[in-house]
């Protein structure tokens, strides 16, 4: 037993007259490495006597535990002796300019937070929900009919079948989310539903991912007046500028009546200068939501009535911003976020402008 107390001391001593970290851990090593003399003593237990076992046994793990722990003891103190010297030995120099590059907020991010913003100054709350639907939150629920081309495996990004046989698409619309929200909600409902979207689709003004933002109103007197009121002054709020508009009959499976909306423009060079002029453009969809919708989310069509719209950001963002080619807007090129990016540090808002 003297022997182990004599052990313990001499490591002690070593351990604490170390200099360094690497010469503790030579130490470490000798004393309880895989070689280490205390590894080794435990590795003679094996041949010794029941009775020397139980006397050796603890002996030598409160040797080995012992010098672990002042190994660790000592590492720390090593460690804040270096730090200590760091701290005394450097200098920083606080008014150096500093050479980092901000980063900024993409077009599409900015331009879905100046709607957020004039949506929001309306009454309209934001919904968010998942980008991987299911059949029914993103078709069924919408009147969708079976054989709809929409859910065709050419037009829709499908998953690989869940284990139960599921199989879930990528959002084609961001309509799923005012799906949920009727469903989990009661009237009045007024929301709007910013997002990525997804749609096999890619050429020259299509890329396979985009944003859109669509809205939902519902109340019992809900009527086509209020839809293109809240339109009409949507644009000219996000265009900052008294915009001219139309509306046009249009077709949609989840809308009854149906109409896409125009804005009148002109064209001055190489830009289009939106609000007036002889040009119309189509920039939105929009019109009543269908009575199958609203039963389909356990809403009553005979007490309840609204009506939804739904547009594509990407190009409204181009259109307000002058971005030329909508393939530069996803690839990512840190100049052109730096030419076309918004400072993060400015909010958008009505009072102060949106822009
Ligand atoms: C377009 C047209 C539209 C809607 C989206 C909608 C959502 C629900 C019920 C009814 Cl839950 N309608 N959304 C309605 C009309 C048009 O989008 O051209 N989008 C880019």
């Amino acid at each position: 037993m003297s022997d182990i107390e004599a052990i313990r001391s001499r490591f002690q001593a070593d351990i604490d007259t170390a200099s360094d970290l690497s010469s503790l851990d030579a130490i470490r090593v000798s004393a309880l490495g895989k070689k280490g003399e205390i590894s080794m003593m435990m590795r003679g237990l094996g041949k010794m006597s029941p009775e020397e076992k139980t006397v050796m046994g603890p002996a030598l793990n409160g040797l080995k535990n012992d010098v672990a722990a002042l190994v660790d003891i000592r590492k720390t103190a090593l460690e804040n002796e270096a730090l200590d010297a760091a701290l005394a030995s450097e200098m920083m120099d606080m008014s150096l300019p500093v050479s980092r590059k901000n980063g900024t907020l993409h077009p599409v991010q900015q331009v879905m937070e100046e709607m957020a913003v004039i949506f929001s100054d309306m009454g309209f709350s934001v919904a968010e929900g998942p980008d991987i639907e299911d059949d029914f939150h993103n078709f069924t629920a919408l009147n969708f009919p079976p054989g709809h081309p929409a859910r065709d495996m050419h037009d829709t990004f499908f998953m690989v079948p869940d284990s139960d046989g599921q199989q879930k698409v990528l959002r084609t619309h961001t309509s799923p989310v005012q799906i949920r929200t009727m469903m989990s909600q009661k009237p009045p409902i007024r929301i709007i539903a910013p997002g990525r979207t997804y749609r096999c689709d890619s050429d020259q003004t299509h890329t396979p991912m985009f944003h859109q933002v669509e809205g939902l109103v519902i109340g019992e007197d809900i009527h086509m007046g209020h839809l293109k009121g809240c339109l009409m002054d949507f644009v000219s709020a996000f265009f900052e500028t008294d915009v001219d508009v139309r509306f046009r009959p249009h077709h949609f499976p989840f809308t009854e009546p149906s109409a896409e909306m125009d804005v009148r423009y002109e064209r001055d060079g190489a830009s289009i200068k939106i609000g007036q002029g002889n040009d119309w453009m189509e920039i939105l969809g929009c019109g009543m939501v269908h009575p199958n919708v609203l039963t389909a989310c356990g809403i009553n069509p005979d007490v309840y009535q609204g009506f939804a719209f739904g547009m594509g950001v990407d190009r409204l963002a181009m259109l307000k911003y002058g971005m030329p080619d909508l393939r530069d807007m996803f690839a990512g090129d840190p100049r052109w976020l730096g030419h076309y990016g918004f400072s993060p540090l400015v909010q958008a808002s009505l009072e102060s402008g949106l822009s």
